[in-house]
């Protein structure tokens, strides 16, 4: 399997259901409509809609029936971002090598464009499309999943606790606590929803849901190494910001190498738990080994 054309097809896929649900630009308010479809189509990897739909495969599900999850996911996301790059957050400029909403924008228009896409992707979620193609109980486990990912006590608790530890010192417990809730959280989501949705069995979810915490531990753990190594145009945004601002991860934690190797167990933790899956898993197994060595 080529991962290249893999990753571009479902890419594709994703951009194409993205234009055809989100509200058109010149919907009222436009400043605003504009403002959620400026950072969608910023130039997102799509990894999370791509482990959804990889994880629906992984359990013999058809991918196509699952696109308004790869919806959601995207704009869960994206809002997160957005509502990250705020000066009250990171104060970032540049995002997906184009300036920040609010630099485009406003600081109230990025405010509310996160606002309208988090709203937006539960909207797309409870659609009665959704309920004509899926089973009204995988449904609501799968809103109740994405939910609790998006709460306070995952990515938003993830996203206060990394504010709250910048120039403090840290624990592992305290680092790990971040990744696993600002990070991994929403990737395990993804992958889990995936299964979920497409009617995996409660043992094939829970091996893929391991899958997706030990993927998006290790995510976050590249992006940390990748601020300290990376190339600015490339990855699209400034890097070599987290030391400054004392940021508590990894790298900071253990060095470099320290760092790298806890990533590279993650990564195997990751691949073990879907090897009972054979070929069906061979996307999300070459997608580990892809995050190891991704460049932006
Ligand atoms: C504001 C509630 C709230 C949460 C923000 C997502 C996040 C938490 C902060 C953004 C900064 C950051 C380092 C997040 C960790 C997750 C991460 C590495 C996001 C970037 O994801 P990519 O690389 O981005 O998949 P693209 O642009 O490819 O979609």
């Amino acid at each position: 399997m080529d991962l290249d054309t893999y990753l571009a097809t479902r890419r594709g896929l994703v951009d194409e259901a993205l234009d055809r649900f989100l509200p058109r630009e010149d919907a009222k308010p436009a400043a605003l409509h504009k403002a959620m479809r400026y950072s969608v189509f910023a130039g997102g990897k799509r990894l999370r809609p791509i482990l959804a739909l990889a994880a629906a495969e992984a359990v013999g599900g058809d991918p196509g029936s699952i696109l308004p999850l790869t919806v959601a996911l995207e704009c869960v996301h994206t809002y997160s971002l957005i509502h990250d790059d705020l000066p009250a957050m990171d104060d970032d400029d540049l995002r997906r090598g184009k300036p920040t909403v609010h630099k485009v924008f406003d600081e109230a228009t990025a405010i509310l464009a996160g606002d309208a896409l988090l709203a937006f992707a539960f909207e797309v979620l409870s659609s009665p499309r959704m309920a004509r193609a899926h089973r009204l109980e995988r449904v609501i486990a799968v809103i109740g999943e994405l939910s609790a990912a998006s709460g306070s006590r995952q990515l938003v608790a993830g996203q206060m606790s990394d504010l709250l530890s910048e120039g403090k010192p840290v624990s592992r417990e305290d680092v790990e606590y971040i990744v696993w809730n600002k990070t991994a959280a929403l990737i395990r989501a993804a992958v889990k929803c995936g299964a979920l949705l497409a009617g995996g069995s409660p043992e094939e979810v829970s091996l893929l849901s391991c899958f997706g915490e030990n993927l998006g531990a290790a995510f976050q753990i590249k992006d940390d190494l990748l601020d300290l190594e990376g190339d600015a145009a490339k990855l699209g945004k400034a890097v070599r910001k987290d030391e400054k601002r004392g940021k508590a991860t990894f790298p900071h934690l253990l060095g470099r190498d320290g760092a790298r190797a806890v990533m590279q167990e993650l990564i195997h933790t990751a691949q073990d738990a879907v090897r009972s899956f054979g070929d069906r898993a061979e996307p999300l197994v070459m997608i580990g080994g892809y995050i190891l060595k991704r460049v932006n």
